[in-house]
């Protein structure tokens, strides 16, 4: 049963455990066969150090000059629901942004970590070839006000398949932790292939499809990266701290990937009432029968 009438307190507390902590890989050097292997087995590679706190900074200037207005050609933000941005400008209203995409060409410095070396040679080791960026986004869970992000398969988002040759990225901008809502990942889960997603708190897996009791938190210092399957089951519970956590997310496909169109992606993500993916949701994509969840 959703648990989306409960409320975002107890949802934090009934979908979220925090008593696993993953610990990443110290710098990108010590990646090896077993982190390989790691990634095969359980779907995600945490990883420190893949990014300098030049670099860091460098991205979070970026974020702000863009969220600023600062590049007029650049449609900004997508705030927390509910909060009236009328009146804001600057830091204040920065501190309301949950999300903001497709930067890249509108920022050299944010160009500049999607496309570093340190980063492609990792997602090309991980896909086993050459890769493209096909989204690049920014999550800002805001102090205080940042909300959560449920339980989801990017690939419920994505028309490529293979499956298995989408990869995210998630960097860390400013110390991700528990308390104000750092990854969650099921390990393993993405070895289970496709599940239904429902449009609910937002697009989602089903809340009784989160198998809680296998959640492993995994906490970044400012620079590292969570790199995970498209298949994996993760989201991040609110932030009702005040400190901020700023993260890039961006995906990349294996050049062996097609693009699909909607009734593909309907034939993999799909249950008796229609269609369970989110394509409908993050490519308005008409003419899809949205699957109801009960
Ligand atoms: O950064 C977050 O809070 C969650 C990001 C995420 O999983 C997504 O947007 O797909």
């Amino acid at each position: 049963m959703s648990l989306t009438s409960l409320g975002s307190e107890i949802i934090a507390k009934q979908l979220y455990r925090s008593d696993r902590v993953h610990t990443p890989l110290p710098s990108p050097d010590a990646i090896d066969d077993a982190a390989m292997e790691f990634f095969r087995t359980q779907g995600f590679l945490a990883v420190e150090n893949v990014f300098t706190r030049e670099e860091v900074e460098a991205a979070k200037a970026g974020l702000s000059h863009l969220i600023a207005g600062g590049n007029p050609e650049f449609k900004c933000c997508e705030f927390e629901k509910g909060v009236d941005v009328s009146n804001l400008s600057g830091e204040a209203l920065e501190a309301k942004v949950r999300k903001i995409m497709f930067f890249c060409p509108f920022d050299a410095r944010l160009n500049a970590m999607a496309q570093h070396p340190r980063m492609v040679e990792i997602v090309r080791r991980i896909l086993g070839g050459e890769a493209n960026m096909i989204q690049d986004m920014a999550l800002l869970k805001p102090p205080l006000v940042g909300s959560e992000k449920p339980w989801h398969q990017d690939t419920a988002y994505f028309l490529y398949e293979p499956l298995d040759g989408i990869l995210g990225t998630w960097t860390a901008l400013d110390a991700a932790t528990i308390e104000n809502g750092c990854m969650h990942v099921i390990p393993g889960s993405h070895l289970a292939g496709p599940k239904p997603h429902y449009h609910d708190r937002d697009c989602q897996l089903a809340d009784e499809d989160v198998d809680v009791e296998r959640d492993v938190v995994v906490p970044l210092s400012p620079g590292g990266v969570l790199f995970f399957s498209g298949l994996l089951h993760h989201g991040t519970p609110p932030n009702r701290s005040a400190s901020r956590r700023r993260a890039l997310q961006f995906h990349y496909v294996s050049v062996n990937c097609r693009k699909m169109d909607g009734p593909q992606h309907a034939q993999i993500f799909k249950e008796d009432a229609g269609y369970a993916g989110c394509a409908t949701y993050a490519h308005k994509i008409p003419g899809l029968p949205i699957a109801k969840k009960t």
